[in-house]
């Protein structure tokens, strides 16, 4: 399988509660309130790791959890915080919300280390809460929830130069002769399943990122066969290097190859073809008939016809790479750098906490109210209903939320009912929600 894109779960960890206690001394019959503060959860951390170019390991494991904060102590004891949990990515990540799809950030270029999901933080202990009026308060905070998120993890690799063509026709060949990369070579289609990147340096403190980009075959745009994955990293080259096998080895017709991957790449996205493209002619040496002259003539000519720089090359023998590396530099001066790194398009901030999850309202009749959503879904699994205290911390949730508000808005009454899910509820004005009103006011 090509690993260059993974789903995975995430979860930041979970606040630790303050602690309740108080102070026991010799002589001393009630001491003050003691309880320390919990621990705050750990981060989930996204980081670029140079070492990599798959996501592989991501189709191993696709849980992670950072640890929680512990709850604090008495003697105003701290809680330990939670351990933050670093997932290492390839450069060129792209990382995604799974149910929305929505660009979260995309690791590449200067942005190589994310605070993704932040730890809850830890609760007060008690020993916060005494007041003159109340000197042994009973209660400490809770710890603030973790935050969870479903993530599409898609590699779309960042280049200067990108390398296209057919399997087997020398791509990482050409890679490894001019740069520092080594990228497996074998006489067999499909040898490179993961994009490499090199360093190619040129003369004069000249240099460029080159990527080897996997064989695209044909119907690759249609996500048939192997071709699908690969289109993606093309996007973000800023020009184009398509290699044909010049000796037509294999039974290849080199113009057919490279009219069938450019209507490959136009079917998948015509913005393609408007980077720069060069050709170049592999394995010339191998020619001996004329019939592969022949063949070779016919390129030459469409692609002058087409004005692509023309080159032909032997990458195994290093012939005639330099003049196509200089070509490949002269057209990457004349266009810009910066398009190729995506914007997010989420408020990193909040992401993944229960408060940024959106709320449905519905009144579909007379004394009938529903709320909905994502964000009432989880509070619901977060509570224990049945329980005095769990119903209390929900009905706090309803009006804290802004939601019994919401729903007075849409003209609810004493006496309607408030439906969540399977969950029925009568509405009364009740006294959490006078204190609440008047705080406001
Ligand atoms: N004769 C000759 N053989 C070459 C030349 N360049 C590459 N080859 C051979 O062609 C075969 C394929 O080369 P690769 O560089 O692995 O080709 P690729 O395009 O990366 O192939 P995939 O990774 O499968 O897409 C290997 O056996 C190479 O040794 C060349 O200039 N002349
Ligand atoms: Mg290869």
């Amino acid at each position: 399988m090509f690993a260059d894109v993974a789903k995975i779960y995430v979860r930041s960890g979970k606040g630790g509660n303050g602690h309740v206690s108080f102070r026991r001394e010799l002589f001393v019959p009630a001491g003050g309130p003691d309880g320390g503060d919990g621990g705050k959860g750990g981060d989930i951390i996204v980081e670029v790791d140079d070492g990599l170019n798959s996501l592989e390991a991501f189709r191993h494991k696709t849980k992670y959890a950072a640890g929680d904060g512990q709850e604090g102590d008495g003697r105003r004891m701290h809680g330990k915080n939670g351990k933050d949990l670093v997932l290492k990515v390839p450069a060129g990540t792209l990382l995604k919300d799974a149910e929305t799809g929505k660009l979260i950030s995309d690791m590449s270029g200067e942005n190589r280390r994310i605070v993704l999901l932040t730890g809850g933080k830890g609760g007060l202990g008690n020993m916060h809460f005494a007041t003159p009026s109340m000197q042994a308060p009973k209660f400490a905070q809770p710890g603030q929830d973790a935050r969870e998120i479903t993530l599409q993890l898609e590699l779309r690799v960042i280049a200067d130069v990108g390398l296209l063509g057919f399997p087997n026709v020398g791509k990482s060949t050409l890679l490894s002769m001019c740069s520092n990369a080594r990228p497996e070579i074998a006489n067999y289609h499909f040898t490179t399943l993961n994009p490499h990147l090199g360093v190619v340096n040129l003369k004069g403190d000249r240099s460029f990122v080159m990527a080897d980009i996997p064989g695209l075959i044909e119907g690759a745009s249609d996500g048939v066969g192997l071709g699908f994955q690969f289109l993606r990293h093309i996007h973000r080259c800023r020009v184009l290097i398509h290699i044909v096998d010049g000796a037509g080895s294999e039974g290849r017709v080199p113009l057919e190859d490279l009219k069938n991957i450019h209507a490959e790449c136009e079917s998948y996205d015509p913005e393609i073809l408007k980077k720069p493209v060069i050709v170049a002619a592999n394995k010339v040496e191998l020619i001996q008939s004329e019939e592969q002259e022949k063949a070779l003539k016919d390129l030459e000519k469409y692609c002058k016809d087409m004005h692509y720089p023309f080159f032909k090359i032997s990458a195994a023998s290093n012939q005639g790479i330099y003049p196509l590396l200089e070509e490949a530099y002269k057209l990457l001066e004349g266009i810009g750098k910066d398009e190729m790194i995506y914007e997010s398009e989420v408020d990193l901030e909040n992401l993944g906490a229960v408060e940024s999850l959106p709320i449905k309202y519905e009144h579909p009749e007379e004394g009938l109210f529903l709320v909905e959503g994502p964000k009432m879904e989880k509070m619901l699994g977060y509570t224990n209903l049945e329980a005095e205290k769990g119903f209390l911390f929900f009905q706090r949730f309803m009006v804290e939320q802004g939601i019994i508000k919401e729903l007075k808005k849409m003209g609810m009454k004493e006496g309607d009912t408030i439906k969540i899910f399977s969950h029925e509820f009568e509405y009364y004005d009740d006294e959490i929600e006078d204190e609440n009103e008047s705080k406001e006011e």
